[in-house]
C-alpha cells in the first residue's frame, strides 16, 4: 500500500522534514532484520484526535526491543509525547502511526550489541489494510502452505522486523493465489494467526481464539475485543484450533490495528458466509469505540 508523505518525522530526538529521515545502506536493520516496530492508530473523534491505546503499544514496543536486547534510548512517556507531537505538527486526523528502533550503522555482522540504536516515528493517513469491502462484506482467506515462526526460532511475541520476512511469504502465497490474506499454522500444525492480523472463530455462541502459546503476537486489538465480549457475556475460549474447526466455524473473523475488524467469509473455498451476528455486535462496539461515539473504555483513547 502507498505511503501518503506527511511533514515531518520524527528521528533521534528531533523533528525532520519527510524527505530527510534516511539511514545509511549499512544500516545493520537493513542487512539483518535486527529492529523492532509498532503499529499505531489514530482516529477523528468529535473531541480532537485520539491515538487508540497509545501506552499499551509502547509498552509492547518496549518488550519486543527487551527480548532483542535494545536499548532503546528514551522512556515510554517520551515516546507518547513525541507520538502526541508528531500527530499536532502533521496536522494529522485519522493516521496510522509507526514507531521503530533498530541497529544502526557502525557495526556489521552478528554480535551487534555495540550498534547505535535509531528510534524513529512516522505517521501518515492510512485506509482500509484489507479494504473497505472487506470490513463490510468479509474476505477469503488461505491456509498458508508457510508456518509461522515459533518462539525458539524467532519469538512471535517480539514485533521485529525481520520476522516479517516469515509473514511476507505467507501473505504473497495467498494473494498471487487469489485470496485475500493468509492464515499461518505454528509448527504443530495448529491455527495460529494472519500475516498481520490475530484470528477468532464463533461456534454455537462461543468466540473462541488461539492461546499466546499458539505462536501469534498478542495483539491489542484481540485483548480489547476479548474485553468486549466478556462485557457483552459472550462466552470466550482460548485454546487450539485446527483447519477444520475454521471450515465449520458459524462466524470468523481477523484484529489488528491496521486490518481493525474484518470478518472472513471464507477459508480455503469453503464458505463462511456474510459477517454473522456476534461480529456483527463486537465490530459495531469496536468501531463506535475507537471513533469516540461511545464512552465506553474511554482510558483507550489518548487525545493528541
Ligand atoms: N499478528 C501479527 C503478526 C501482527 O503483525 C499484528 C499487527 C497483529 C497480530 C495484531 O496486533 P495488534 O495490532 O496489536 O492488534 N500488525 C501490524 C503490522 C501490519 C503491517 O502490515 O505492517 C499492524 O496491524 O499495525
Amino acid at each position: 500500500m502507498p505511503v501518503p508523505k506527511a511533514k515531518y518525522i520524527w528521528m533521534n530526538g528531533e523533528f525532520l522534514k519527510w524527505d530527510e529521515a534516511k539511514v545509511h545502506v549499512l544500516t545493520h536493520a537493513l542487512h539483518y532484520g535486527s529492529g523492532v516496530f509498532e503499529g499505531i492508530r489514530a482516529y477523528s473523534t468529535k473531541k480532537g484526535t485520539a491515538v487508540f491505546r497509545l501506552r499499551d503499544h509502547i509498552k509492547r514496543f518496549f518488550k519486543s526491543a527487551k527480548i532483542y536486547l535494545m536499548d532503546i534510548p528514551y522512556t515510554l512517556d517520551e515516546l507518547v509525547e513525541v507520538t502526541k507531537e508528531l500527530i499536532r505538527k502533521n496536522e494529522l486526523e485519522s493516521c496510522y502511526i509507526r514507531p521503530i528502533a533498530f541497529r544502526g550503522y557502525g557495526e556489521m555482522g552478528l554480535f551487534p550489541l555495540k550498534c547505535p540504536i535509531d528510534v524513529a516515528i512516522a505517521a501518515w493517513t492510512w485506509g482500509a489494510y484489507l479494504g473497505e469491502e472487506g470490513i463490510k462484506n468479509g474476505i477469503r482467506v488461505k491456509i498458508s502452505s508457510f508456518r509461522r515462526i515459533d518462539p525458539n526460532t524467532l519469538p512471535p511475541a517480539a514485533k521485529a522486523t525481520g520476522q516479517y520476512i516469515n509473514s511476507i511469504l505467507a501473505k504473497v502465497e495467498a494473494v498471487t493465489d487469489g485470496y485475500d490474506e493468509a492464515i499461518l499454522l505454528d509448527t504443530r500444525g495448529v491455527v495460529s494467526e494472519g500475516s498481520g492480523e490475530n484470528i477468532f472463530l464463533v461456534r454455537d455462541g462461543k468466540l473462541i481464539t488461539p492461546t499466546t502459546s499458539a505462536s501469534i503476537l498478542e495483539g491489542i486489538t484481540r485483548h480489547s475485543i476479548l474485553t468486549l465480549a466478556h462485557e457483552m457475556e459472550i462466552e470466550v475460549v482460548e485454546r487450539d484450533i485446527v483447519r477444520s474447526d475454521l471450515y465449520c466455524a458459524d462466524e470468523a473473523f481477523l484484529t489488528g490495528t491496521a486490518a481493525e475488524m474484518v470478518p472472513i467469509r471464507e477459508v480455503d473455498n469453503r464458505p463462511i458466509g456474510k459477517p454473522g451476528p456476534i461480529t456483527r455486535k463486537l465490530q459495531e462496539a469496536f468501531y463506535a469505540i475507537i471513533r469516540g461515539e461511545d464512552s465506553n473504555h474511554e482510558e483507550w483513547l489518548e487525545y493528541v
